[in-house]
């Protein structure tokens, strides 16, 4: 409760931040950076997305937080090195309110940051109900330069036909299945398969979760096209980053 309470008002007193996480194309040449929100609790200390993103969706906050969150980081990435892109996560409440298209094209209009250059993170829950305005909204964000990304596949619901009938630029694997991927002959046929799913379909694949070099090379040699990972680097809040985009670019 006391949780609820402080995250009602966290917004006004600008506790949120964004820390960004590094994807490259293997072995390690940087393509961008996935935008990940954290919270700086006044007395709690630093709060992590998965303990209070469920409850601003419940709250009917997580509209105005992912407002916030999308415009910042926006904001941020144009100090970038021009070719880097920016995936951002949708939540499901995020996605399947009414007007987001609008929104996300006022924003990154204001904000003067490049379609091209963003990516959008949906999971595969959002998609449960196949309805047109799903497609809908997805057509309409690909028809403005943005690319879509199915984020976590392979958990929650997954269902192939999601992957016939929306148009995704990107799958990303869940770290489920790299954790054990050298040791675990069913993991890396499953990784094999999505690799050879996405191509044929056209789309590329991010392995997500990726924590050693072994894996990363595994990955490699199967013609994964994106790496994210603490084997590449963990999120990185702001005075990290610059360092690491002076090192990188
Ligand atoms: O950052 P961390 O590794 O703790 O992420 C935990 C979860 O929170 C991930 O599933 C991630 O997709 C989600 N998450 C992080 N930032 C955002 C955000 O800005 N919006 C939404 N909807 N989810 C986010
Ligand atoms: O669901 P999503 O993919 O958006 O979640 C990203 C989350 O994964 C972030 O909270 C991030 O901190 C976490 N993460 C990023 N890299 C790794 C990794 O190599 N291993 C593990 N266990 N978690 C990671
Ligand atoms: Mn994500
Ligand atoms: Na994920």
């Amino acid at each position: 409760e006391l949780l609820r309470r402080s995250l009602r008002v966290a917004l006004q007193r600008d506790e949120f931040f964004i820390e960004y996480q590094p994807l490259v194309e293997p072995p390690s040449n940087v393509v961008g950076f996935e935008a990940l929100l954290r919270w700086r609790h006044p007395t709690l200390g630093i709060i992590p997305p998965a303990a209070f993103i469920p409850m601003a969706e419940a709250d009917g906050l997580m509209r105005e937080i992912g407002q916030w969150m999308l415009e910042e980081a926006c904001r941020e990435a144009l100090a970038w090195p021009a070719h880097y892109t920016l995936a951002v996560n949708l939540s499901p409440a995020e996605f399947l309110t009414p007007g987001l298209t609008d929104r996300v094209s006022q924003t990154i209009d204001i904000v003067g940051f490049p379609a091209e250059r963003l990516e959008l993170e949906i999971t595969e829950g959002v998609l449960l109900e196949r309805t047109t305005n799903n497609l809908d909204t997805l057509n309409t964000l690909n028809v403005l330069g943005i690319q879509i990304s199915l984020d976590d596949f392979g958990t929650e619901y997954s269902s192939l036909s999601y992957l016939k009938n929306f148009p995704f630029d990107t799958i990303k694997i869940d770290r489920y299945f790299i954790r054990d991927l050298l040791q675990d002959t069913k993991s890396q046929t499953i990784v094999r398969s999505v690799i050879s799913l996405a191509h044929g379909l056209d789309m590329r694949v991010t392995a997500e979760g990726v924590e050693t070099q072994q894996q990363a090379a595994w990955l490699q040699h199967e013609g994964c096209d994106r790496l994210q990972g603490y084997s590449i680097s963990p999120p990185l809040g702001a005075d990290k980053l610059d360092d690491f985009i002076r090192q990188g670019a």
